[in-house]
């Protein structure tokens, strides 16, 4: 017979160690309530992938609202946190579905209201011992908000400034369940729902040791998959049996999926920062930028290296990679807690403009780059979900703290020309470089420096299979 454990690693994320899991969860709702001091409702994703978009199914196995995940570790659809601080009996209530057998059937095991071996199993990873039936919630929520001291209401939405306007995701579960709730407080005479993302982010950005091993070993596949595409590079014509190849060497290992689909772009095509069409062939001169990465439990690994089809980089390549390269590392010795993110892209995206003048410029370099001032930000948080934090990306102008993530991506976009020794060569060119950074007191720790990325590095793997 199997486990319990066996049986219900699908739905439960970070769950594997076992007491800590439970206590790690709700040491982190604990928290959350200590901070807000208020009744708080929160929802999981209404539906899992292809939900809403049936004939676009997606192949996304973790899929649960990261707050849920963050908060109780489950990866099943249409569940609901109520935490209460004020009540003594039952802080804490966990709305569920019930128990369906025929949706079973087809997609196995589930937990449900009416199923106790899978309740046992919720308490004991989440740490909640109180799990309901999710049809029950409208009437305990009015029950216990009746019974606050302060009588309002906080959930989370996103929701951040730009440009001095506030704003808005008014599109997602979220929002939704936000305007639910408000339509409820409404017919109640209750007061205004409070927005609980401020506290809610605060706790969740700095990463912990087992995140932090996580993303770790989410480094160990993602590179472990790049060095081996390398390796095998002349067996590839096109992006698409790139993609292949090496999504398919990252998922042999690790079930909790991509970290997002692979942009795979050659030539002038690494100049569309979102490409993922991924079906050009590509010619020996041009450059190939990849941008990918895997899961490991709720934590992802986004890395982008940039080399040539050839195998060898020419003498202008060289060049512009260079200042790529010079403006990571510049990056990565500034970052550290206490600096702003925003001062990261002054440094990058200075540091590229003057590697341009004196590296490219002075020895007769033209160029015309696809962007003004920037292209984008050379950092973002990273956690929970590959892009974390407000996505109004508010959070770049405070000063980081210790355990935060981010990425380090450097890139430089454009049209170039240079003629050295007799030749003349000309490309649409787009690099870019990206690593992972986890911020501590002093510096920063390089979660991806075993991903090789120096010219020598990448020359010598592309070269080991050749002459095998
Ligand atoms: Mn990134």
């Amino acid at each position: 017979m199997k486990t319990m454990k066996k049986v219900y690693t699908g739905i439960f994320r970070d769950g594997e160690a076992g007491s800590f899991a439970k206590r790690r969860f709700r040491g982190r709702r604990k928290k959350l309530m200590v901070k807000e001091d208020r009744l708080m409702a929160i929802t999981g994703v209404p539906y899992g992938p292809g939900g809403k978009t049936t004939w676009a199914y997606a192949y996304c196995p973790t899929y649960q609202e990261p707050a849920m995940m963050y908060l109780t570790g489950i990866n099943q659809n249409n569940v609901i946190l109520l935490l209460d601080p004020d009540s003594k009996v039952s802080d804490e209530i966990l709305f569920v579905d019930s128990r369906d057998r025929k949706l079973e059937f087809w997609e196995g095991v589930r937990f449900g209201v009416g199923d106790d071996q899978s309740l046992k199993a919720v308490r004991s990873v989440t740490g909640i011992q109180d799990v309901r039936d999710i049809r029950a919630f409208k009437d305990v929520l009015k029950e216990r908000l009746s019974k606050q001291k302060k009588k309002n209401l906080g959930t989370l939405w996103l929701e951040g400034t730009r440009r001095g306007k506030t704003c808005a995701i008014t599109t997602d579960h979220n929002y939704d369940f936000k305007k639910k709730l408000e339509g409820w407080l409404r017919s109640w005479k209750a007061p205004a729902l409070q927005n609980i993302m401020k506290n809610h982010f605060e706790l969740r950005l700095p990463l912990d040791k087992y995140d932090v091993s996580n993303a770790l070993k989410a480094q160990e596949i993602t590179g472990n998959g790049f060095k081996v595409m390398l390796k095998n590079f002349r067996n590839f014509k096109n992006e698409c049996q790139v993609q292949g190849f090496l999504e398919g060497q990252m998922l042999m290992h690790s079930p909790y999926g991509l970290s997002y689909p692979s942009i795979v772009a050659s030539g002038s095509n690494a100049n569309i920062l979102h490409y993922t069409k991924n079906d050009d062939d590509f010619s020996k001169n041009e450059m190939l930028l990849i941008d990918f990465g895997i899961r490991w439990m709720t934590m992802h690994a986004d890395i982008t290296r940039t080399f040539p089809v050839s195998g060898r980089f020419n003498p202008m390549q060289k060049i512009l990679y260079e200042i790529v390269l010079g403006a990571q590392i510049a990056v990565e010795k500034k970052a550290r807690a206490g600096v702003m993110i925003d001062e990261l892209n002054k440094l990058c995206w200075d540091k590229i403009n003057q590697g341009l003048k004196h590296n490219f410029t002075a020895i007769g370099g033209k160029f015309k780059l696809l962007y003004k001032g920037r292209p984008h930000g050379v950092s973002h948080l990273m956690g929970e979900q590959e892009h974390d934090g407000d996505p109004f990306r508010n959070y770049s102008q405070q000063s980081m703290k210790s355990g935060w993530m981010i990425s380090n991506e450097p890139g430089l976009y454009g049209e170039f020309r240079l003629r050295l020794n007799g030749k003349t060569y000309d490309e649409k060119i787009g690099i870019r470089i990206e690593d992972n950074l986890v911020m501590t007191s002093h510096g920063c720790v390089n979660l991806s420096s075993k991903i090789p990325k120096t010219i020598k590095q990448i020359e010598k793997l592309m070269a080991s299979r050749k002459e095998g």
